[in-house]
């Protein structure tokens, strides 16, 4: 099929809901198909050149190194009307976000491209891809702050056009979302239709139907994955999300994370900030830096071309099974907040700063030199118990920092934040110390200011106070599960690369791929479900949307798991779990050939791929070698063996800034990272007899877990996961109204439910009276209960009644009489 042809069928596609009835071609049908690839390969005739870009167009990079630094300033979101500054956006009211190509300046002014062509307004802009909030587009996109306990209501228009797949290639042959289901055909060339969005709020605690799912993408001519999901009244190119906020305050951000393409898609700029307010954070006394003196800053390195675009290399290092898919991206220019190498002007006072890294691969061990440290006050997943001064903040893909940085004894004085962390990471090549070793530059005024703001190095400095401290699933101090935490699963899951002749093939969770299937005979492989003598099934088949894909961790609402990860590839892993906020219990390095040797010994042997393997050797994307649900000698499930009698020292317990709680936690190699979950609402006593979401977890097709390197996700490292709703006690309500009433005179009644959010509900009376036109919702409020009023206009007697109904369905109701006079 000709360039021309692709792009035709993908206009003239007909709008209506699809099904992803993707087939995964296996190795041995690639290589048949090699032939197909040649024209591919014909353009790529430097295989494992990652310096030259890209196939549908000529680019030539632009050097990092020769980009100004340090000329503008940070664009900066926060209170309207500050110098450089655009407005949040409030999420208490509904909010619609168009993804839509924007050019904007990305690169330093004054950066000379080429000749006469000198960066600035109106030249030198980057094509990218923004999420335009309320009218302001721009990449990142504008935060929003939304409050705990009021929903936020957002509806995504995907107006995106494939303007900028000629340069950031798509890899039919990873499994993806294939919104013109090619895959049947093995396209070894790029994709040029129309483009999968799905937007993922990273971090928060929501029902799995918004959570923003691989499969629940949706194009602009209406296209969909077989998990779309939307409120109704979104258009065929849109849909319409409600984000509960039940959480507590914290650093959310949301991104896309559309199948096998979310690498490209976050790094053409769909990423953005989403914090939660709530009454924890506005209690730490004195106040925290707010105001101007609160910036986010999302990290990011990117490669430019010669023209001022996005340069992303696309020479697979296996060709002819991914011609275009590179296991990990690293760019030559630090971007922060979408500009290169900018400066911020500070003032001799204390900031507060939410960190994220928003970038592909790369981890960055962040450094202000040896007079100022970075007081910690905010992991993943909300505000530490107490500040914690670190030297050095680590933070890998996916995750978030809030620190506070104190500049009152620099006034004058000039800083750079730098970086030293290896990539990849943690035996990598060191980072330039002109490029990618220095991030954003910090210019202190001379000018001495007041700052009554809260003092992390002051002695007893407390972020929360008892009874609002952390709810503990682990003693961060001796990295052992805390007193009444009792796990009712253990699971031992292992990082597995597998090996192509050239490099990397694919990532993979517990030696699993996404579906579940092995890898084998065409057209579908055999499904990983095996049933043991004692009636042990291995994976679950799940259907959704007509889709069959198998799941191995199925978890019950309510209850705590350890998870143990066993990192058996040479590179550290960002892992990162939807739906909740977790706990790292501890970490401890193991003998990986001590431990290869029992993993490797337990895999069966046979055809596999087109391969015969013996007995005793493994076997890429088999998964576990043993069944999954029968537990190893120290009682852990996922098919592993035991990785104790590989153990090597002592468990170390987390770092003090990482002692908080985590959604994603980096998983070094050859150690055994353990974390503790639970499934239940991160802010809920150990001992809270009611231990479920105010929604129903479970729905769609769940939520997922994966590696936060997006080009490793966007390869396999990513399987779904699913939480079995607990019994829920059915919500109450209680009516309140006077026992009488006046004709014409109005009435008020109130209705006081026993929880919200996650409950609607209504109000139905009869009686005498015509004005009834019922019911009339209201939303149950704990805090502020609802009131309704009526005015009768006829005398007699009224029946009132109240219903709330939860999520899972569940109602509860009360009735009220009152006689009018
Ligand atoms: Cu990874």
């Amino acid at each position: 099929m000709k360039e021309d042809e692709i792009i035709e069928s993908g206009l003239t596609n007909s709008v209506e809901v699809r099904k992803n009835h993707f087939v995964r071609m296996d190795r041995r049908t690639f290589l048949k198909m090699a032939g197909v690839a040649a024209a591919a390969i014909a353009l790529n005739p430097k295989l494992v050149d990652t310096a030259t870009a890209s196939t549908l167009v000529p680019q030539v990079p632009f050097p990092g190194k020769n980009i100004l630094q340090y000329i503008d300033a940070l664009p900066v979101f926060g209170p309207a009307g500050g110098l450089n500054q655009i407005p949040r956006v409030n999420g208490n009211n509904p909010i619609t976000v168009t993804l839509k190509p924007f050019s904007q300046q990305v690169l330093s002014t004054g950066t000379i491209l080429a000749p006469g062509v000198i960066v600035g307004p109106a030249v030198g802009l980057t094509n990218v891809w923004a999420y335009d909030l309320n009218g302001i587009a721009n990449y990142p996109t504008v935060t929003i702050e939304a409050t705990k306990g009021t929903p936020t209501q957002v509806t995504y228009v995907n107006n995106l056009t494939p303007d900028l797949y000629k340069y950031l290639t798509v890899d039919q042959t990873l499994h993806w979302a294939d919104p013109l289901m090619n895959m049947q055909n093995m396209p070894m060339a790029p994709y040029q239709g129309p483009v999968p969005v799905v937007t993922h709020l990273h971090g928060g605690e929501v029902p799995p139907q918004v959570d923003g799912g691989p499969d629940a993408w949706w194009t602009p001519n209406g296209l969909q994955g077989h998990a779309y999901f939307s409120e109704p009244g979104a258009a065929l190119n849109a849909a319409k999300y409600i984000y509960p906020n039940v959480q507590e305050s914290t650093t959310l951000f949301f991104h896309d994370h559309a199948l096998g393409v979310t690498r490209l898609n976050v790094f053409a700029g769909l990423v953005g900030f989403y914090f939660i307010r709530d009454a924890l954070e506005t209690a730490v006394s004195p106040p925290l830096p707010a105001g101007p003196n609160e910036i986010e800053m999302a990290i990011q390195d990117r490669v430019f071309d010669t023209a001022g675009q996005w340069f992303f290399p696309d020479l697979g290092l296996n060709p002819t099974v991914h011609p275009f898919w590179i296991p990990e991206f690293f760019g030559d220019a630090i971007v922060v907040n979408g500009k290169t190498w900018p400066f911020l002007a500070v003032q001799p006072r204390r900031y507060r700063f939410r960190f994220v890294n928003g970038s592909n691969a790369r981890f960055y061990l962040f450094d202000l030199g040896p007079k100022l440290v970075f007081w910690q006050i905010g992991t993943d997943g909300g505000l530490l118990d107490a500040p914690v001064a670190v030297n050095q903040l680590l933070l890998a893909p996916g995750e978030r920092a809030d620190v506070i940085i104190d500049f009152t004894a620099f006034a004058g004085k000039t800083i750079i934040m730098t970086n030293s962390a290896k990539a990849p990471f943690p035996a990598g090549k060191n980072p330039d110390p002109k490029t990618t070793g220095q991030i954003i530059q910090f210019r202190v005024s001379p000018t001495l200011v007041t700052d009554g703001s809260f003092n992390p190095a002051a002695a007893g400095a407390t972020l929360r106070s008892l009874p609002n401290q952390i709810v503990r699933l682990v003693n961060p101090l001796t990295g052992t599960l805390a007193l009444n935490v009792t796990p009712t699963k253990k699971r031992q899951m292992t990082l597995n690369e597998v090996m192509g002749p050239l490099g990397p093939l694919e990532v993979i969770l517990n030696n699993t791929r996404w579906t579940g299937l092995w890898p084998g005979t065409a057209p579908m492989s055999p499904p990983r479900v095996r049933t043991l003598p004692g009636g042990i099934t291995d994976f679950s088949p799940f259907t959704v949307g007509g889709v069959t894909t198998y799941y191995s961790e199925i978890v019950q609402e309510g209850t705590t798991e350890v998870w143990e990860i066993i990192n058996l590839t040479r590179d550290a892993h960002p892992i990162h779990l939807h739906l909740v906020q977790f706990q790292l219990l501890n970490r401890q390095p193991f003998n990986k050939t001590q431990y290869l040797a029992a993993y490797n010994a337990l895999f069966p042997g046979g055809t596999f791929d087109g391969v015969l393997y013996a007995p005793g050797a493994y076997i890429p994307a088999y998964g576990p070698p043993s069944n999954y649900n029968v537990a190893n000698t120290g009682g852990y499930v996922g098919g592993n063996p035991d990785v104790l009698p590989a153990l090597q020292g002592t468990a170390v317990p987390p770092n003090p800034n990482e002692a908080g709680w985590k959604d994603t936690v980096v998983a070094y190699p050859r150690e055994v990272t353990r974390i503790a979950v639970r499934f239940a609402p991160l802010d809920k006593p150990i001992t809270d007899p009611n231990l479920y979401y105010p929604f129903n977890p479970n729905g769609g097709h769940g939520y997922v877990w994966h590696c936060h390197i997006i080009d490793h996700e966007d390869n396999e490292m990513m399987r779904p996961y699913s939480v079995t709703p607990a019994t829920v006690a059915a919500p109450t309500v209680v009516i309140t109204a006077p026992a009488t009433g006046t004709v014409n005179t109005a009435i008020t009644l109130t209705v006081t439910p026993n929880y919200a959010p996650g409950l609607t509900g209504n109000i139905v009376w009869s009686g005498a009276d015509p004005i009834t036109g019922l019911p009339i919702s209201f939303v149950p409020d704990i805090i502020n209960p609802d009131t309704v009023a009526f005015t009768p206009v006829n005398a007699g007697t009224y029946t009132i009644t109240a219903t709330v109904k939860d999520s899972r369905g569940n109602t509860g109701s009360s009735t009220a009489t009152i006689i009018v006079a």
